[in-house]
C-alpha cells in the first residue's frame, strides 16, 4: 500500500504517490529527471554547485515534522513528488459542480483549461530560478546565500510537482508540455517564460528580497486558489507547496526588514535625520529609504500584472468548472457559485479612474488581487513599524493599482504612485522620481559585494535575529570550498 505521509526514498525520485507501483510512469519521470539536471546545471545557481549547503529537504507531508536539515550539494538535492494526503469524501466546493465528488481524474471537457493552469503555474517555478542564478556571487552573507539556494531548490521541487501532474494525467501532450518547461528561458527573446514578471532581471539582492516578498506572495495567493481546486491531485500538490512557500516570503520580508534596520541604525549613528539626504546616507554604505520605496514601486505593479485582467472570462470559466477557486473559498459565506453576486472593479473610463460593480464571476482576478494587496499592506506596515521604532520620519507605501501597469485596465495610461493621472510628458519627467534610475541601480550594484565570512554581513544589511534551524550566529551555512 502507498504510504501517503512518509516519503519513499528508495527510487531516484522520492515520492508519496506510489511511483514504485507504476513502472511506466517512474521511467518517464526518470527520463525527465535527466533533462531537469541538465537544465539545473545550465540555468540553476551559477557556481557553488559543489558547495555543501545547509538545506532543508521535505521528508514527509506530516505538518508536525515534514522537513529535515543537513548539508547537501545542490545537484544532489532530492527533488521529490509530494502531495498532501487525500481527504476521504472531498467534494468540489464551488462552481457548477459544487457538491459533486472531487475529480480524481481530468474531466474531458476541462482538459485543456486544466493543462493550461498547470503549465502556467509550472512555468513560473524554473523561471524564478533562472532570474536569480547570478545572485550567489554577491551574497551579503552565508546565511543569505543559503536562503537563496533553499528558495531555488524548492522552486525546482514545485516544478517537479507540476510535471508529475502533467505526466500522470495528460498523457503525451502532458509529457510534451513538461519538456517545454525545461526549454523556455526567462527573458529570452524567442522562448521567454509565459508571464511578464518572470522575464524581468533580478539584478541585485534588494530585488531578490522584493521579489520573494511580492512575487512569491502572488505564488501564495495563486496556490491557495488552486489548492481549492475540485481536481484533487492539483489541490493536494498545491497544499503541500504552500508549506514550503511560507519560508520564501519570510526571506523577502526579513530581507527588506534587515535592510531597513541597517539604514536606520546607520543614519542614527551618523546623526542624519532627513531620510532624503541620500548622498550622505549612501556614503555610509547603506540603502536610503527612498530608494527602497522605488524598488517597491517596481516590484509591486509587476506582481499586480500577474493577476491578469480585472475582468476575465478565463477566470470565470476556471471557477465555473471547479478548477480554481477564490482565496479562502471554503471560509467564504456565500453560494460559491456567484449566481447573482457583483464585485466592484476599478476601471479607466474617459480619462478617469472609476469604480464599477460587475458580475462577481468575471471579476475573480480583481478579487484575488485585492486579497493580495491586503496581505501586502500588512507586511509593509510591519516594515513601517521598524522605521518608526528607530525614530526615522519616513513611511513606505504601496503604489496605486494604476501605477506602472502592463496588464489590465491601466496598461495604456500613466499614473503617479498616488494614482494621479499623468500625461506622457509628465511621466517621462517624473519617472526617475518613482522608479530606480540608472544612478540608483549603479549605486545598488556598487554595494553588491560578497561577504562570505561566517557570521559577517555586507555593509547594507543587518544580521538576522535568529539563525536557520536555530543555528548560532557564526554558523557556516554554506561550505563554499567543499
Ligand atoms: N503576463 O483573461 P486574462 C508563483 C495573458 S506565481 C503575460 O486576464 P487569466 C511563483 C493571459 O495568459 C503564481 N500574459 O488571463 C512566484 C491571456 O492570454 P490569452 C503563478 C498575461 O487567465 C515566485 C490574456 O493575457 N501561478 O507561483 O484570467 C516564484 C488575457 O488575460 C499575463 C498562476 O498564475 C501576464 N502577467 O489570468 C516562483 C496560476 N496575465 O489566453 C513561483 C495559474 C495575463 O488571451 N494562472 N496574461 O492568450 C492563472 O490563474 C491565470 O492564467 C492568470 C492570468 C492569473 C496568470
Amino acid at each position: 500500500m502507498t504510504d501517503t505521509i512518509n516519503v519513499d526514498y528508495s527510487s531516484q525520485i522520492p515520492n508519496n504517490v506510489g511511483l514504485h507501483q507504476d513502472r511506466t510512469m517512474l521511467r518517464a519521470l526518470e527520463g525527465w529527471h535527466k533533462g531537469y539536471l541538465d537544465w539545473w546545471k545550465e540555468m540553476g545557481p551559477e557556481g557553488f554547485q559543489n558547495s555543501e549547503v545547509y538545506l532543508r529537504t521535505a521528508v514527509s507531508v506530516d505538518p508536525q515534522g515534514w522537513a529535515k536539515f543537513g548539508y547537501v550539494k545542490m545537484p544532489d538535492y532530492r527533488w521529490g513528488v509530494l502531495l498532501a494526503p487525500q481527504e476521504a469524501g472531498r467534494k468540489v466546493n464551488f462552481g457548477k459542480h459544487k457538491g459533486e465528488p472531487a475529480f480524481q481524474d481530468v474531466p474531458g471537457e476541462y482538459r485543456s483549461m486544466l493543462r493550461r493552469l498547470i503549465v502556467i503555474q509550472g512555468d513560473t517555478e524554473p523561471a524564478s530560478v533562472e532570474q536569480q542564478r547570478h545572485l550567489g556571487a554577491t551574497a551579503p552573507s552565508l546565511y543569505d546565500m543559503r536562503n537563496l539556494f533553499q528558495v531555488n531548490v524548492e522552486e525546482g521541487r514545485h516544478l517537479w510537482a507540476m510535471v508529475y501532474l502533467l505526466h500522470k494525467y495528460f498523457g503525451r501532450d502532458g509529457r510534451e508540455e513538461a519538456d517545454e518547461l525545461l526549454r523556455r528561458r526567462s527573458g529570452h527573446a524567442e522562448t521567454p517564460r509565459m508571464l511578464g514578471a518572470f522575464n524581468e532581471a533580478t539584478p541585485d539582492w534588494l530585488s531578490f528580497f522584493m521579489f520573494t516578498f511580492f512575487t512569491d506572495r502572488d505564488g501564495k495567493m495563486q496556490l491557495e486558489s488552486l489548492a481549492q481546486s475540485g481536481f484533487d491531485p492539483l489541490s493536494r500538490s498545491c497544499r503541500f507547496m504552500l508549506t514550503e512557500e511560507a519560508h520564501h516570503m519570510f526571506v523577502g520580508e526579513t530581507g527588506v526588514g534587515r535592510t531597513i534596520q541597517r539604514t536606520c541604525e546607520a543614519m542614527k549613528k551618523a546623526g542624519i535625520e532627513d531620510p532624503y539626504d541620500t548622498a550622505k546616507i549612501r556614503a555610509l554604505g547603506v540603502i536610503d529609504l527612498p530608494l527602497i520605496q522605488k524598488k517597491l514601486n517596481m516590484h509591486y505593479p509587476l506582481t499586480l500584472d500577474l493577476f491578469g485582467a480585472e475582468i476575465s472570462t478565463n477566470s470565470a470559466n476556471y471557477f465555473n468548472a471547479g478548477l480554481k477557486g477564490r482565496f479562502g473559498e471554503n471560509k467564504i459565506d456565500d453560494d460559491h457559485q456567484l449566481t447573482n453576486a457583483t464585485y466592484p472593479v476599478l476601471k479607466f473610463v474617459d480619462g478617469k479612474i472609476i469604480k464599477e460593480d460587475v458580475p462577481a464571476l468575471t471579476a475573480l482576478n480583481m478579487r484575488l488581487r485585492d486579497d493580495y494587496t491586503e496581505d501586502c499592506a500588512k507586511g509593509v506596515e510591519r516594515w513601517n513599524k521598524l522605521i518608526e521604532k528607530e525614530g526615522v520620519k519616513f513611511r513606505l507605501e504601496l503604489s496605486h493599482v494604476a501605477f506602472n501597469r502592463q496588464v489590465g485596465e491601466f496598461k495604456d495610461m500613466h499614473a503617479s504612485p498616488k494614482g494621479i493621472i499623468l500625461s506622457d510628458a509628465d511621466w517621462a519627467a517624473k519617472r526617475d522620481e518613482y522608479l530606480p534610475s540608472r544612478d540608483d541601480l549603479a549605486f545598488l550594484d556598487s554595494l553588491m559585494k560578497p561577504c562570505h565570512e561566517p557570521g559577517q554581513y555586507a555593509s547594507w544589511i543587518a544580521a538576522p535575529k535568529v539563525g536557520i534551524d536555530n543555528k548560532p550566529g557564526d554558523f557556516e551555512y554554506v561550505k563554499i570550498a567543499a
